[in-house]
């Protein structure tokens, strides 16, 4: 019958350990003090019970004693605290070259979309041993993705892109959650991470000719007209996007910010909440013309030009990418 209820999800990630040493380290110091507090309630009740004869006495505050009750536990907390932050600082910090998968999740279901072009609903392949980022939004609501085997869980909200990351260390099958009340059928709202061997997951990968996410966005950058003026030879309306991806911009009034996911989304979708230094706030907006999954596209399109130092050729990407003007 225990068998049967297992104490904790499986460990399937490299995160597993550190968060489970850091929770049993939690319970057993918590464990320790409560039984120490159960056990001098019972013996000062018996100590100082009321007897004939006895007189309860008055006694001053000891110095010595408080300083002691503070300065231990305070140590302890701060064990607590680093451990904590330590690992806390793991999860945010997604490694420079994990494979992406873009992540839209809706009322009520989790759609994956690998940079490969490869789409899933409720299902996500992954392979051992590769560092995988999620970047995720949502098309409604407020959703929650949640791993336990992964000890991972994040929020996923409209409107902006938020990341988690894990390196799968075990294959097996697992179950992902939404953690976040997201309507009537949350608790429908599930699915499961297929961690593979490598060779399986090539060989599953290879399946179907999947246009990669990346050449999608480039057809897109074309067809809604982007090209017309984020033209690659700097001489367009708008700023040239090649080689922008997570390098500073300067923008019009004066504030420098990075070229992340979500500044790329925001740009896309506000054009005028960060205009470039040097540009006119021209651009219309693309609220409401395009789905997640053409916005995520587009993102990874303009991501790709990223890796490729301008003017390279061989580029695939920018060379397909440029105007026929000259
Ligand atoms: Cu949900």
């Amino acid at each position: 019958m225990f068998q049967t209820m297992p104490l904790w999800p499986a460990r399937a990630s490299s995160m597993a350990n550190n968060v489970d040493a850091l929770y049993i380290f939690l319970l057993v110091v918590s464990g320790m003090m409560t039984l120490l507090i159960f056990i001098m309630v019972v013996f000062f009740a018996v100590r100082y019970r009321k007897r004939p004869g006895h007189h309860a006495e008055q006694i001053d505050g000891s110095h010595a004693l408080e300083i002691t009750w503070s300065v231990i536990p305070f140590f302890v907390f701060m064990v607590f605290f680093g451990w904590g932050a330590w690992i806390y600082f793991q999860e945010r910090k997604p490694p420079q070259n994990a494979a992406e998968v873009y992540t839209v999740a809706k009322q009520w279901m989790w759609k994956f979309e690998h940079m490969e072009g490869q789409r899933e609903i409720n299902e996500l392949h992954v392979p051992i041993g590769r560092d995988v980022k999620m970047i995720m939004t949502s098309q409604d609501v407020i959703h929650s993705f949640f791993v336990p085997a992964f000890r991972i869980k994040q929020d996923v909200l409209p409107g902006r892109y938020t990341v988690a990351w894990f390196h799968p260390t075990k294959a097996g099958t697992y179950h992902l959650y939404c953690a976040e009340y997201c309507g009537t059928q949350h608790s429908g709202m599930v699915g499961s991470v297929v961690v593979m061997e490598p060779k399986d997951y090539e060989a599953w990968m290879g399946g179907g000719g999947n246009q990669p996410l990346a050449v999608t966005g480039e057809r897109l950058f074309s067809e809604l007209g982007c090209i017309t003026c984020h033209r690659a030879d700097t001489q367009g309306r708008g700023p040239t996007l090649a080689g922008i991806y997570n390098k500073p911009v300067l923008l019009e009034d004066g504030r420098t910010v990075t070229a992340d996911d979500n500044y790329l989304r925001e740009s896309i979708l506000q054009p005028t909440a960060k205009v470039v230094n040097g540009f006119k706030p021209i651009m219309p907006t693309f609220q409401g013309q395009i789905s997640d999954e053409q916005l995520n596209a587009l993102v990874a399109y303009v991501k790709s030009l990223g890796q490729q130092p301008s003017g390279q050729t061989g580029g695939k990407s920018i060379a397909a990418a440029r105007p026929q003007t000259e």
